[in-house]
């Protein structure tokens, strides 16, 4: 049996890669997995509060009502970012407008994190498979004063860290800081997460294709043509792909991640711009995407490359094994 790396030790490991590096990258990353920790006990208990302690926005017996478990998962990030006193502000895809932090220690913070806490809301009440995703920037405002918007409306180039949290049939935690990606699965025995997908690669191709193809008839050509082309016995397989969408960005994302695969989420004529947002579920996963091989495009350029514009933009978003996405690119010309 091989030495248990536990996320902690991992991140200290590397904390010291780095010279001038003062460990508060690294306390960010512990209070997100500290967190992610909270949120995946409420996720798993999620049927018993509907179906045993009560549905949600019912009153329960102290006379709170029950919260939607996506808003609780928003809060118990937000007070992690807020009590750690390394970030001056958030941006969440719970939300209208970002949050700065008030507190002196938090407007001496360097960074600013943009979240989603629990991504796949449509999975939440069916017991399937939902995910966290993060994003890390430095702020681009003076330290001592409040966070800006400018602090949030960041290219994805600009991210120190951004990572996801699986909430599947195990949690899993993988996260990248520009060099490599790394996962980790939560022993819930002990209560970590440990490192059990070191220097995740993407396979350079694939067999499965992922998109909601109830919108196929209102994508523009290209796409119904990719389509007809993964589902061929004419493409480079020479048989059909495996069609897989499971709803839950972040688990099509990380099952290409292990296996190969595409996914697309392309504009539609009724949501012209596609659906994803691009601050907080396109740059991380495009960012961890890169580090591991494959490629984030919106069909026809880099994602890391858009100059954000508003905080909740919406971009078509085609990822994964790069000989795929680049395939798919080329017949959308
Ligand atoms: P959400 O942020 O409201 O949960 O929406 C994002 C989700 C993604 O996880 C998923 O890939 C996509 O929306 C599914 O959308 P659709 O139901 O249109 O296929
Ligand atoms: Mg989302």
């Amino acid at each position: 049996m091989s030495k248990v790396i536990t996320l902690n030790e991992f991140i200290m490991d590397r904390q010291a890669d780095f010279t001038n590096a003062t460990g508060e990258l690294s306390r960010i990353l512990n209070d997100i997995a500290v967190a992610s920790k909270i949120v995946s006990r409420d996720v798993r208990k999620a049927g018993l509060v509907d179906h045993i302690l009560g549905a949600h926005g019912a009153t329960n017996i102290q006379g709170e009502e029950q919260q939607k478990l996506d808003v609780i998962a928003d809060e118990q990030f937000i007070k992690a970012f807020e009590n750690g006193g390394e970030i001056c502000g958030i941006a969440s895809e719970e939300n209208d407008d970002y949050l700065a932090f008030q507190s002196e220690t938090a407007k001496n913070g360097k960074y600013v994190v943009l979240f989603d806490p629990l991504d796949g809301s449509s999975n939440i009440d069916v017991n399937v498979s939902i995910g966290t995703i993060f994003s890390i920037y430095r702020r681009k405002s003076e330290q001592g004063s409040l966070a800006t918007l400018d602090d949030m409306l960041q290219k994805g180039n600009e991210q120190v860290a951004a990572g996801y949290v699986l909430y599947g049939s195990s949690t899993m935690l993988v996260y990248t800081t520009g060099r490599g990606v790394n996962g980790f699965t939560l022993d819930p025995s002990i209560g970590e997460f440990c490192l059990s997908h070191p220097n995740m690669k993407m396979p350079e191709t694939g067999r499965i294709y992922a998109m909601n193809e109830g919108n196929i008839d209102i994508c523009e050509s290209g796409i119904k043509d990719y389509v007809q082309y993964c589902q061929s016995f004419e493409n480079d397989k020479g048989a059909p792909y495996s069609g897989r969408y499971i709803g839950s960005l972040v688990a099509d994302f990380h099952r290409n991640m292990i296996k190969g695969g595409i996914y697309i989420y392309p504009d539609t004529t009724t949501s012209p711009e596609g659906k994803l947002r691009l601050l907080y579920e396109c740059n991380p996963l495009a960012f961890i995407a890169e580090q591991a091989g494959g490629l984030a495009t919106t069909g026809r350029e880099r994602v890391l490359n858009i100059e954000p514009t508003r905080l909740h933009q919406r971009v078509p978003f085609f990822t994964g094994s790069k000989n795929m996405v680049e395939k798919a690119m080329s017949m959308l010309k």
